[in-house]
């Protein structure tokens, strides 16, 4: 299909230049319903999307367009198995790993069901063994530290979850992430731990990826220089993967190796054992409780009629901004310390995703596919890049997201934080007119050819539009349901832009082109083989090595 020539799209472009000058505080003084009107709840969360460039009509041209490119059809195949992921010929099952028991599906001829359960199960005795204590290190003592070892998709979910939901960690157990191929991010998270309490899960779907196996190999060497003997690894690392045999070429007892499967995508996988730390931290129950939110989320988004579906609400949202008014990026503004990594998940989840050019055929798009996904903490970020939102040129959609109950009540810091989120809204709505900013200068006593220099800076132009996401709650299940409704957006979106959602070639080329350049840092002269620039600087690299004098093994003197 030819998506920007089809008639749904004309229709929208048409709609556009209908209501380009319309405001939507304009709209909110004729429509009384207008925040009833476009709200939607799913159990735990609300979304107002009132504050947004819309109309009536604007929301059913696009729910037309939707329904255009067969999204009920692709929902369904998604949920059903289908290899919809058709560049790596894998099925896209994360929906899988979060069913309650009870239910049956049967890919390529494995039970997945039975299969997930199993592992669940390995994940909840292992658990239970290190929160209680039963499960010991070398020296006999129990684990006070977990390590989770990782990148991308292997590390970012678990990650971001376990800071949102500190509040509810049990306590006994301490969780540290360690990503970067950069030795700071090892020697800084070790610092302190001492290898008889600390217990490392190396994650890895592929158990190839450089960054994450170089981190486990230094990993093991400083917990030998503790425990000495080699035997102890298997009581102090396991690993998460799909890859049984790297896994046992690494060391690691197969008895300590939770699986989980191709059919789940790496930026999709904090569901399956790859959310062992989150489990492992907060416990498995609380880790039930999240699978538990993400499904009823996915729920909602199979049965929800499209009018009503989080979901598809937020997915056509972007379509507008993106295709229609041009706005080339998305912010993701938490009104909530605990979810101050949640937009640097959300750019993986997204960008990874929808950052394609070319339709499910190859042809380059002549519309514009994923935003760039960007943001931090309110109220921070009101000190910092709003500016832009209110008054830099264009505008820059924006999710502001905010929980009703504070987990910390604190005097009148959750009253403030709530005030700040809902007042920024409304400016960005509202702005401020050139008559408004002309009194205000006026009432200040600016007059003539200063208070004419001054007009223009002190104008808001607003008009900018805002989806307001209010939770109830920041608990396991609310996260749960948050993630599973960006999952079920980006798909949405990838549906609509006719992309393939699932696929990461331009990550595999990071896998791939670094270690060219590794093994030439060290030769013996200069090296000549690429472009002019790239030479020099590892030119300039190698000879600033020559020039240190030499050590012992690297490797280990991190660890003196
Ligand atoms: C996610 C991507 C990517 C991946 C990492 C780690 O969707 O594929 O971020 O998760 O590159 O890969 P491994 O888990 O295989 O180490």
């Amino acid at each position: 299909m030819d998506l920007s020539r089809s008639a749904e799209w004309s229709a929208l472009v048409s709609h556009h230049h209908d209501i380009e000058k319309t405001a939507i505080s304009d709209l909110f003084r004729t429509e009384q319903d207008r925040n009833i009107r476009f709200s939607v709840s799913s159990p735990g969360i609300h979304l107002d999307y009132s504050k947004n460039r819309i109309t009536a009509r604007t929301m059913e041209l696009l729910l037309d367009l939707a329904r255009s490119t067969g999204l009920e059809k692709k929902r369904r195949q998604m949920f059903g198995g289908e290899v919809i992921n058709f560049t790596e010929r894998r099925s896209v099952l994360h929906t899988a790993l979060r069913r309650p028991p009870g239910y049956s599906m049967v890919i390529d001829g494995d039970d997945v069901s039975a299969e997930v359960s199993s592992v669940l199960d390995q994940m909840k005795s292992f658990c239970g063994k290190v929160i209680s204590g039963e499960w010991r290190g070398y020296s006999g003592k129990r684990m006070t530290d977990v390590v989770n070892i990782g990148i991308g998709g292997s590390d970012l979910g678990p990650y971001m979850v376990t800071e949102a939901l500190k509040p509810f960690a049990h306590g006994s157990l301490r969780v540290h992430f360690v990503s970067n191929i950069d030795g700071s991010h090892l020697a800084e998270t070790l610092r302190g731990l001492k290898p008889e309490t600390t217990l490392f899960i190396v994650a890895s779907k592929t158990f190839t990826t450089q960054e994450t196996l170089t981190n486990a190999m230094s990993a093991r060497d400083w917990f030998l220089t503790g425990a000495v003997d080699r035997a102890h690894v298997a009581s102090h690392f396991v690993a998460v993967s799909t890859n049984r045999k790297q896994v046992e070429e690494f060391g690691i007892d197969a008895e300590n190796m939770f699986r989980f499967w191709d059919w789940v995508g790496g930026r999709y996988s904090l569901w399956s054992a790859i959310g062992l730390s989150i489990a492992l931290y907060l416990g498995f129950d609380r880790f039930s409780e999240l699978l538990a939110g993400a499904n009823a989320m996915d729920e909602h988004f199979q049965n929800a009629p499209f009018e009503e579906n989080m979901p598809v609400i937020m997915a056509m949202l972007g379509i507008w901004y993106n295709n229609f008014l041009d706005a080339r990026s998305h912010a993701i503004i938490p009104y909530d310390q605990y979810l101050h990594r949640f937009p640097a998940y959300l750019q993986q989840l997204d960008m990874e995703s929808n950052g394609k050019r070319v339709d499910r055929v190859g042809r380059e798009t002549d519309y514009a596919t994923g935003p760039v996904i960007w943001g931090e903490p309110g109220t921070n970020a009101q000190h910092a890049f709003f500016q832009l939102l209110h008054q830099g040129p264009g505008i820059v959609p924006a999710d502001f997201i905010v929980a009703l109950k504070t987990q910390n009540p604190i005097g009148p810091h959750h009253d403030m934080l709530v005030a700040n989120c809902f007042a920024q809204t409304e400016a960005l709505m509202c702005g401020k007119s050139e008559a408004e900013a002309r009194a205000e200068l006026e009432a200040a006593g600016y007059e003539g050819l200063e208070l004419r220099m001054l007009l223009p800076h002190k104008v808001f132009p607003g008009n900018r539009p805002t989806n307001t996401i209010v939770l109830d709650e920041l608990n396991p299940f609310i996260l749960g349901s948050l993630i599973a409704l960006y999952e079920h957006k980006v798909f949405v979106q990838g549906v609509v832009w006719d992309i393939n959602s699932f696929d990461q070639w331009g990550v595999e080329l990071g896998k791939q082109l670094a270690k060219v350049i590794l093994p030439e840092l060290d030769a013996g002269k200069a090296i000549g083989s690429h472009d002019a620039s790239t030479n020099a600087l590892i030119n300039r690299y190698r000879e600033f090595k020559a020039s240190q004098p030499l050590k012992g093994d690297p490797q280990l003197s991190m660890f003196d």
